[in-house]
């Protein structure tokens, strides 16, 4: 369960975020109504959520997951990959004082937070263009003195290894066709997601209840028949920049 959340409101500036897409520029009026209705649900499912105010300069900034992973025992501020990402942390570090002791990953480790899936005491790493091998080392040392069963993951076919695989249950994946077959997923449940609604598997599970992308039919009846509440939620403009349901909150 989670009681609270960190988000930060996305700026005007957003039309400048990274993306590998190609989908055009995101409206940010758009953007700010879809961020409002999330952090509406995320309140209305018991969540008590901190909204950061948008932070000029830095156009990826709404996708605050990024920047830290926290569990129950500790808060590690990551090192983003994307150099011009680095200066959403300090505010976010702020946010996190006093909740969480913090860690740091340090260089020449990069991490993102949408690479690093933690589902119980067991924690996946993904190795991809924004997370190394070295930061994966650092994280497993840290959340492994603390318990976790830490395993590393090559991400094929999104940016992070969250835009690919979610837990959607006490032991189900919802994971894309193209990494469903890897052995790190193998002692867990997989419901397998098709090709053509990849992004669907940027599923959210919010204390019980599972908030999932809007305009993936396919993947809302699969998810429908594991018996919990589904949220269908708007997130075009924030798919634009490679972004989605995970990436918009720091759940503790
Ligand atoms: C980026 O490229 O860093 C942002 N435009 C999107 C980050 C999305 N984050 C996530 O999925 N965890």
């Amino acid at each position: 369960m989670f009681s609270h959340a960190i988000t930060r409101r996305p700026g005007p500036d957003l039309v400048q975020g990274l993306t590998t897409a190609d989908l055009g520029a995101p409206d940010w009026p758009r953007a700010l109504v879809q961020h409002a209705a999330y952090v509406t649900v995320l309140t209305e499912l018991g969540v008590e959520v901190t909204a950061l105010p948008a932070l000029p300069g830095h156009p990826d900034a709404c996708f605050v997951e990024d920047v830290a992973v926290v569990v129950p025992e500790l808060a590690v501020m990551t090192r983003p990959g994307a150099p011009s990402r680095r200066g959403e942390s300090a505010s976010v570090a702020a946010a996190l004082a006093g909740q969480r002791e913090l860690a740091t990953i340090e260089a020449p480790g990069t991490l993102d937070g949408g690479d690093v899936l933690v589902a119980g005491r067991t924690c996946w790493i993904g190795l991809s263009g924004r997370t190394n091998a070295a930061s994966a080392d650092q994280l497993a040392g840290l959340l492994g003195a603390r318990g976790y069963d830490c395993r590393s993951v090559k991400v094929t076919g999104g940016l992070h290894l969250k835009s690919c695989v979610n837990a959607v249950g006490d032991r189900t994946l919802l994971v894309a066709e193209a990494m469903a077959v890897r052995e790190e997923f193998a002692d867990w449940e997989r419901l397998t997601v098709p090709a053509a609604e990849a992004y669907a598997c940027n599923t959210l599970e919010v204390n019980g209840s599972l908030l999932v992308p809007a305009g993936y039919p396919a993947t809302a009846v699969r998810l429908r028949e594991l018996g919990r509440p589904l949220v269908l939620l708007d997130t075009s403009e924030f798919r634009k920049l490679d972004g989605g349901l995970t990436c918009l909150s720091l759940r503790y």
